[in-house]
């Protein structure tokens, strides 16, 4: 007997993604053909890397280990500054439009005034959905404090940007908080349409014993990958038993199975970033199959058959 295949469609704020597998900001999203490649290896939707107001180095090397369960990273948001972005994503919008692969430009600054100039701008280039980031991890002895540690400023933000843009606006979290829900209903309040959580975890260390030196030069960093997966989830839950808008679960993904434990959460879309790292773009294609694979076992034909199920009784 011929089975359909499971359909992964799934709509993000009006945006159709073919599939709920976004490339989450920070890996390989730093060129319009980086972010292709991504799109034709399987992922749903792709993220640009964080773009600020000006041109600025990051930090210098190593910004990036593998420590054995994960990454931990303090690369420092580079990026070209958001003129230079726009021309990336007007190109990076041609090659992914015959794809049907959405894109997010992700953002940040280091004020609410300069979050909304950076999404006004960046609007004109006309991404599908922006990325509000106010979690960066590794900047506050720049940028100041994450805005997103409190739900005040975190609500600040939110409601600048959403002043200045019509597109769809999803904020993305900090798990380094003691009450993330409390964030995720203000930034819900103050107008964000979507939710991604989370951003790395930390800041964390990892000493090189022979040295006994921290092997980051910013010492510390965020930490990504399997070992913060649980964390993830934990957020994601708690986010969704608490909004109304979709959120974006982004945390330790690397397989399938993992995918479909974020959307038993309540994740409309799930991010993944240092399987990327670790695996290549390919890892998109091959966690797409996984889910179809999985669906399919489970009698599941599309994603809203078990969406959310964990928070049944
Ligand atoms: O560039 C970074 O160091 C960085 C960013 Br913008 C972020 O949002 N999260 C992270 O772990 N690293």
């Amino acid at each position: 007997m011929r089975t359909t295949s499971p359909d992964l469609r799934v709509d993000l704020c009006r945006v159709r993604l073919p599939n709920p597998l976004v490339l989450a900001s920070g890996i390989l999203g730093t060129s319009a053909q980086l972010l292709e490649r991504v799109a034709r290896c399987g992922a749903g939707a792709v993220t640009t890397k964080s773009c600020g107001p000006v041109p600025r180095t990051g930090h210098p090397n190593p910004t990036v280990i593998d420590w054995g369960h994960g990454l931990i990273n303090a690369v420092g948001l580079p990026n070209p500054g958001v003129e230079a972005e726009v021309e990336i994503i007007a190109v990076a919008r041609e090659l992914l439009a015959p794809l049907g692969v959405p894109l997010i430009a992700s953002i940040f600054a280091d004020t609410v005034a300069g979050f909304a100039a950076v999404a006004e701008r960046i609007s004109a280039a006309r991404p599908d959905l922006i990325e509000i980031n106010i979690s960066c991890p590794n900047v506050a002895a720049e940028l100041g404090r994450p805005f997103a540690l409190d739900a005040v400023s975190a609500a600040q933000v939110t409601a600048a940007v959403r002043a200045a843009t019509e597109l769809p606006i999803i904020v993305k979290l900090s798990p380094n908080v003691t009450d993330i829900v409390a964030i995720a209903r203000a930034v819900e309040g103050a107008g964000a349409d979507a939710i991604a959580a989370i951003n790395t975890l930390g800041p964390g260390m990892v000493i090189d014993v022979e040295s006994g030196r921290p092997i980051l030069a910013n010492r510390v960093g965020g930490v990504s990958g399997p070992a913060i997966r649980p964390i993830a989830v934990r957020c994601v839950y708690d986010i969704c038993t608490a909004v109304n808008v979709p959120v974006v679960g982004i945390g330790g993904v690397s397989c399938g199975r993992d995918a479909v434990e974020m959307l038993m959460a309540g994740a409309t879309a799930v991010g993944v970033g240092s399987a990327v790292y670790r695996g290549g773009p390919e890892v998109f294609g091959r966690i797409r199959d996984e889910l179809a694979e999985w669906m399919s076992a489970h009698g599941y034909t599309s994603l809203s058959d078990f969406r959310g199920i964990a928070h049944e009784r």
